[in-house]
């Protein structure tokens, strides 16, 4: 059995050549506590493909219900149809939310919320076209693939069905959400009753035949070990390599606070920098890697900045998944606070838009240029 160090060789040399890492190396990874050997690594990655850049922008949430029909452990956020927490938006709070957003110079709404037991398909793309209507130039970035398939399962149509309907009210691109843990070990255990792995995946490869780009994410800080993470990593590396319409992974960091799964202790630091680096060296074939400064907190996520991230995501404002579940983090965070935390860190800032198009303002007015190319992706870890 190699030493610790002679792997770690291994996979130094093979990360500077651009070859792919493979399960056992993800393992290795994982096992290993040489934090500045993972930060190094994937900070080679990470500049190789997103040079100094440190992208941003400028989105607000809109989560329009609660209310749920699935109970996965580890959220806070969701309610039943007879709890006094349970509210549905209706078009008078998504119009002025979308106003709101509008005068703050959003350039994209993040939209997300519980599969409510009652509510017909035609709400929830009517809240796509009451948005497009309100503010057309915002990008829609809205509903996970586990909506996405609950929209087919109630409307009795075909997920490339729904996902037509959706682009034709004004949908943009999808969320990462849904994904948790992909390995049926811990994805029974925790949200068991959800779209399953395969659904999952198969929401995103259609919605990218299609034209639409979308975002991955994976839990993780719960019930999940290495072999599961990195499981999870190889099978979004996989789905990328036939589409290539993955745009951003975004790890997220269990919350515990108000879920079943309280009892659990939040990740750590250590923990957190490590997944992020981590993430950056497997997925290979993904343009971007996001820290999320919501769940991550503004420290962490500007030390991310140095260990395979490139963007912190947005101004955020009304976020209220992991404000359910104890996240710490304020509501909202400045556009000047953002640029400062990412100047900080040694990056430069760039405001982009969904699709990574720099975004250029002038007084009150905004305008995407053009694409922030990154490296090629042809080729590289193949
Ligand atoms: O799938 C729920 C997670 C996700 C908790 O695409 C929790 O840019 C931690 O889709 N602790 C939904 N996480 C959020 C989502 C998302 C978030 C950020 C960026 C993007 C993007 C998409 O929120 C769920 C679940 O994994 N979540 N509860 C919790 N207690
Ligand atoms: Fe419902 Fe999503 Fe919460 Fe699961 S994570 S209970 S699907 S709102």
């Amino acid at each position: 059995m190699p030493s610790e160090a002679s792997r770690m060789e291994t996979i130094r040399e093979k990360v500077e050549a651009g070859q792919r890492l493979s399960f056992d190396d993800g393992i290795a990874l994982e096992e290993s506590n040489d934090l500045f050997a993972l930060g190094s690594m994937a900070n080679l990655v990470r500049e190789r493909y997103n040079g100094n850049f440190g992208y941003f922008n400028v989105n607000t949430h809109i989560n329009p219900t609660n209310v749920c029909v699935y109970t996965c452990d580890f959220c806070a956020f969701r309610a039943d149809l007879n709890d006094p927490r349970a509210y549905v938006m209706n078009q008078e709070q998504i119009v002025e939310r979308a106003r709101q957003a509008h005068e703050r110079g959003a350039t994209e709404l993040h939209i997300v919320g519980g599969l409510h037991h009652k509510l017909p398909f035609e709400y929830y793309v009517d809240v796509v076209r009451w948005i497009r209507e309100a503010a057309p130039e915002i990008h829609i970035k809205a509903y996970t693939a586990v909506e996405i398939e609950f929209f087919a399962k109630i409307a009795r149509l075909s997920v490339e069905e729904i996902l037509k309907r959706l682009i034709e009210a004004g949908l943009g691109s999808l969320p990462g959400g849904g994904a948790e843990i992909f390995h049926p070990e811990v994805r029974a255990e925790i949200c068991g009753a959800k779209a399953s792995t395969e659904t999952w995946l198969n929401v995103h490869r259609t919605a990218h035949r299609l034209g639409l780009n979308s975002n991955a994410t994976m839990l993780y800080g719960h019930i999940d070990k290495a072999r599961h993470r990195i499981d999870h990593m190889i099978r979004l590396r996989e789905l990328q390599d036939e589409t290539k319409g993955f745009q951003t992974f975004i790890p997220l960091a269990f919350h515990p606070d108000n879920s079943r799964m309280d009892e659990l202790p939040k990740p750590s630091g250590v923990m957190d920098l490590k997944t992020m680096a981590i993430s950056r060296l497997m997925l290979d074939n993904f343009p971007h890697i996001k820290a999320y400064w919501v769940m991550l907190g503004i420290k962490t996520a500007q030390v991310a900045l140095s260990f395979g991230a490139d963007d912190i995501d947005g101004t955020v404002v009304h976020e209220k998944i992991y404000h359910e579940a104890g996240a710490e983090t304020p509501q909202e965070v400045t556009v000047a606070e953002i640029q400062r935390l990412i100047t900080e860190a040694g990056r430069i800032p760039v405001e982009r838009d969904t699709l990574y198009h720099r975004v250029e303002r002038e007084g009150g007015q905004w305008a995407s240029r053009e694409h922030i190319d990154v490296v090629a992706l042809s080729g590289v870890g193949k």
